[in-house]
């Protein structure tokens, strides 16, 4: 299986070298802010495999938008720093009046080769309309411990929002096709808006595949704050788990709640509400999830098949109301343990509580 698909690989490389015509018009784009040691290598790279490659300045204090242009690129200069998200969204905006397809998506600091372009185009080809993610979860050692379990409690939730498992949530090297992208009203900035994507696509109906790339993380100049880009997933994840919850919990047969006239994008047109709305939302979980979990229960025999979504899985509501419970008990062994080890004490329950509480859900889906 492993020879067949390089094999394939290498056709598809030799294929895009000579400059034959592939089924879909695809470009690059990179979201780049401060990034002028590594951005020129990142665009050089990525042309061997695209015509073009649409850089995103940020509002860069450094020589990022002059070495991307010298390296090929095409620049986009944005004044004042807007953050990935909406950067992203300009990018988006490009390709689609440019006539492009589909976009591949990359980040500016190096940590994710170019070479792997290629594999991305290759699923592209089988399934056109699917948005393909890398993921870097198979190298658990190489990825900072803190961030890997971040990681994988967010795909717990992201991917019940996303009705299917998507094995590494938080990667931005990605292929979306631009008409899928067209579908979905786009209303957070930063961080959250890969979230927001990938949450969308999938509970309005799109698939999203996995591929796997290597896990590059090195001396490069990360923008992620750790505490509140984190925070701010989280409350966006949760607000839109609550509102699909109330849907289908009254609906039968609804595992999809996603459209961009429903609720949740209706309170998400308008920042201010959207904030405000977050923020009283999110500690209902607490008592929300115990009342989706007796709505689940009790209501079936009148709304038949309410909870679509959740009853596919093998898990039915209580391992997600479980899960919901064990979020501040997470923070708490977090805390203890990095007091601990500053004292030299080495405690490491926390992997095994977060394995265990937020197991996969889905068997069947694997990355290529
Ligand atoms: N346009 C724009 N892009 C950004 C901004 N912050 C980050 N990026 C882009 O997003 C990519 C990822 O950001 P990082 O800060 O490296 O975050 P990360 O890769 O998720 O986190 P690390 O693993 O810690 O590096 C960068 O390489 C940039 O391409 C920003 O404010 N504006
Ligand atoms: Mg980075």
């Amino acid at each position: 299986m492993a020879a067949v698909y390089s094999e394939a690989k290498a056709a598809v490389e030799i294929l895009i070298r000579e400059g034959a015509q592939l089924a879909s018009k695809i470009c690059v784009i990179i979201p780049a802010y401060n990034a002028s040691e590594t951005i020129g290598q990142v665009v050089r790279g990525a042309l061997k495999y695209v015509p073009l490659v649409i850089v995103a300045d940020d509002g860069s204090t450094d020589h990022t938008a002059k070495f991307a242009a010298e390296a090929g690129g095409e620049v986009i200069l944005i004044e004042k720093n807007r953050g990935k998200g909406h950067a992203l969204k300009m990018l988006f905006q490009r390709a689609i009046d440019k006539g492009y397809d589909a976009v591949i998506s990359m980040d500016a600091d190096l940590q994710h080769d170019p070479e792997k372009i290629p594999n991305f185009i290759q699923i592209h080809n089988i399934h056109p309309n699917d948005i393909i993610v890398g993921s870097r979860m198979h190298e658990k050692e190489k990825i900072p411990r803190a961030r890997y379990n971040s990681m994988h409690v967010a795909r717990f939730y992201v991917s019940l929002a996303a009705n299917q498992f998507i094995e590494d949530t938080q990667c931005g090297f990605r292929l979306y096709p631009l008409s899928l992208i067209k579908k979905i009203l786009l209303t957070t900035d930063r961080y959250v808006t890969e979230t927001e994507i990938l949450m969308k696509a999938g509970d309005g109906g799109g698939f999203i595949r996995s591929v796997r790339i290597e896990t590059i993380y090195g001396n490069y100049n990360s923008h992620f704050r750790p505490i509140m880009d984190v925070a701010a997933i989280t409350a966006y994840v949760i607000s839109y788990l609550m509102i699909k919850w109330l849907i289908e919990g009254v609906c039968s047969n609804r595992p999809y709640s996603y459209s961009p006239n429903n609720i949740r994008d209706l309170i998400g047109r308008h920042k201010i509400i959207d904030r405000l709305f977050q923020a009283i939302i999110v500690p209902t979980i607490f008592p929300g999830s115990v009342l989706f979990l007796i709505e689940y229960i009790f209501f079936s025999p009148i709304i038949k098949n309410n909870f679509a979504s959740i009853r596919r899985l093998n898990s039915g509501f209580f391992k997600i109301t479980l899960a919901t419970y064990m979020l501040p008990v997470l923070v708490m062994i977090a805390i203890i343990e990095k007091s601990c080890s500053a004292v030299g004490v080495k405690l490491r329950f926390l992997d095994r509580i977060i394995k265990m509480f937020y197991p996969h859900l889905w068997k069947e889906k694997e990355s290529t």
